[in-house]
């Protein structure tokens, strides 16, 4: 019997959840057999590795719900996570015992279905757990690879594991500043665990004021679906990158108001489980509506561009290979500006942060952000014993110095939307938001959800800017995009996270990438069956 109410069910899943690289997905009513496959499956895994569960849905729609793994802290490699979807299709009777001796380290979101589905979760994976709570998924990162009986932290209690992130993100971010002076951030935390993730560090930092809005997150989890409604809606985010709009603002005592009294405030959002983030300044505006609002995107490509040109300027004589990775949704102005301007290599990887993640590793120094602000900053093994050097040289003692505290500052096994923030402002801090703004200018571009019957017959190269399957539709799309001319450039791809396939169109200017979008989708159409575009 399906366990949630009707309203609380919907919409679009049809095919059974399974798990990807982006973890387990679907409406939360379709999932409690998948959750608990998934927690028997873990029973499976080497008992020498540490294991995490965080329950959430990211971005997702507040009737969705999931599961993301982290092995050693990590998300799983490809081999694990190929066992993990075989041993969820093909349940074990009687199950495996259990007999890993750590715990699994649990957190969950503040969606309505998050403990519910992290006691199934328990149920199948049938041995000890360490329950963090209310947590962003990089936190359950971190402290899942951190759960060895052995480990220094282990005996900490879970409100000093969470001091002890706080303390070290401020220690990093202050040290790092070149020139203390107070600044004022505006955050919006899309009603999810943002508000209780980012709270001790309004009273910890000092040179930093944190305006928290959307703060819903605050009385979620046990609070049924009242708060839950309106997470990631109209906020976060997924909906700001897209919509390239200002977050509505849901607090009744919230009164702040995006118009002229307020051009040029700087703002992030930040999305349901606090893994991305992405940048904005306040355009000036006379109207007090909302819809009439705009704002100057600083998104993951334009934060690569920084980040890269901040590490660049700050370990000159250290002359690291320091290198970028995008997705095909990077903005190609952007890319051209990494390439032909801050001159470094640029991979493209298919979406997933993991994908990026393991691509970073091929530098020195890597740095990745999906467009929608999924990134971090990776550090090779060489990179990590250079800093462990006593240098007589008093330049690359400074730079070494500065290099310790960014890698204190990112979270190693995956990007953290706080890392991020205090990265962004400390690069910021010495490039200033107007030369980021200048960096480039962007190409007109657009991402939009198309619903079908089956996204699964969509097949992509490896890189998922090309479409194998089905035949003959690549074709289209090439001669779509001969035909609009202007930089025309798209591509199309099933989304491992909603049930839709994703169109990207960029171009000159906007009559290119509407035309281009229309065309898409009669090709779309005439391959996939009948579909239907979806709001944001
Ligand atoms: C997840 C993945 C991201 C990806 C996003 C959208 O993010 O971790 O790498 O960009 O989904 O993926 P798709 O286009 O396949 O739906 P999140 O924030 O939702 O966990």
């Amino acid at each position: 019997m399906n366990p949630f109410p009707p309203k609380y069910q919907s919409r679009t899943s049809k095919a059974a959840p399974i798990y990807n690289a982006s973890g387990l997905r679907a409406n939360a009513s379709e999932l409690p057999l998948a959750v608990y496959n998934l927690g028997m499956a873990l029973r499976s895994l080497p008992r020498s590795k540490s294991l995490g569960v965080m329950i959430t849905a990211s971005h997702n729609d507040w009737r969705d719900n999931g599961v993301k793994v982290a092995v050693d802290g990590h998300i799983p490699n490809a081999l694990d996570e190929k066992k993990i979807v075989s041993l969820m299709l093909d349940v074990q009777d009687p199950p495996p015992p259990n007999t890993h001796k750590a715990p699994l380290t649990v957190g969950v979101d503040n969606r309505y279905s998050s403990l519910y589905l992290c006691r199934i979760l328990c149920l199948g994976w049938g041995g000890s757990t360490r329950f963090i709570g209310l947590c962003s998924t990089p936190q359950l990162h971190l402290f899942s690879s951190q759960s060895y009986p052995n480990h220094k932290t282990f005996n900490l209690s879970i409100s000093d594991l969470r001091s002890h992130w706080t303390n070290n993100l401020t220690l990093a971010y202050e040290s790092l500043l070149h020139t203390p002076k107070r600044q004022t951030l505006h955050v919006d935390c899309s009603n999810g665990v943002a508000s209780i993730v980012i709270e001790p560090l309004v009273r910890s930092l000092n040179y930093l004021t944190l305006v928290l809005h959307n703060t819903g997150g605050g009385t979620g989890g046990g609070k049924e679906a009242d708060c839950n409604t309106i997470l990631n809606e109209k906020c976060g985010s997924e909906y700001v990158q897209k919509s390239k709009k200002p977050p509505k603002l849901y607090d009744s005592s919230d009164t702040y108001k995006f118009r002229e009294d307020s051009n040029n405030d700087i703002w992030c959002s930040v999305d349901g489980d606090v893994d991305r983030i992405v940048f904005y300044k306040v355009i000036s505006t006379a109207s007090p509506l909302i819809d009439d609002a705009s704002i100057k995107l600083f998104d993951g490509d334009r934060l690569t561009c920084l980040v890269v040109k901040y590490l660049k300027r700050v370990t000159v004589n250290l002359s690291l290979n320091i290198g970028a990775v995008q997705t095909g949704y990077a903005n190609g102005a952007s890319t051209r500006y990494l390439e032909d301007v801050l001159k470094v290599r640029v991979l493209c990887t298919k979406t997933g942060v993991k994908h990026l993640h393991e691509a970073a590793s091929k530098f020195d120094v890597g740095v990745y952000f999906e467009a929608n602000g999924h990134g971090s900053v990776v550090f090779s093994p060489y990179v990590l014993k250079l800093l462990t050097f006593d240098y007589k040289d008093e330049r690359l003692k400074a730079e070494v110095k500065i290099l310790k505290n960014i890698v204190k500052l990112c979270n190693e096994y995956v990007g953290c939307a706080v890392a991020d923030m205090l990265l962004c402002l400390v690069a910021v801090d010495e490039i200033g938001w107007d030369g980021v703004e200048e960096f480039y200018a962007d190409l007109v571009s657009s991402t939009t959800k198309f619903f079908v019957a089956d996204k699964n017959l969509v097949e992509c190269n490896g890189d998922e800017t090309k479409v194998l399957q089905p035949k003959g539709m690549q074709e289209e799309l090439d001669e779509a995009m001969r035909e609009v001319g202007g930089g025309g450039r798209c591509f199309v791809r099933k989304s491992n996270t909603e049930d839709c396939v994703r169109i990207y169109a960029e171009g000159e200017d906007d009559k290119v990438v509407r035309l281009l979008e229309d065309k898409v989708r009669v090709i779309l159409g005439k391959f996939l069956g009948e579909g239907f575009k979806a709001k944001l």
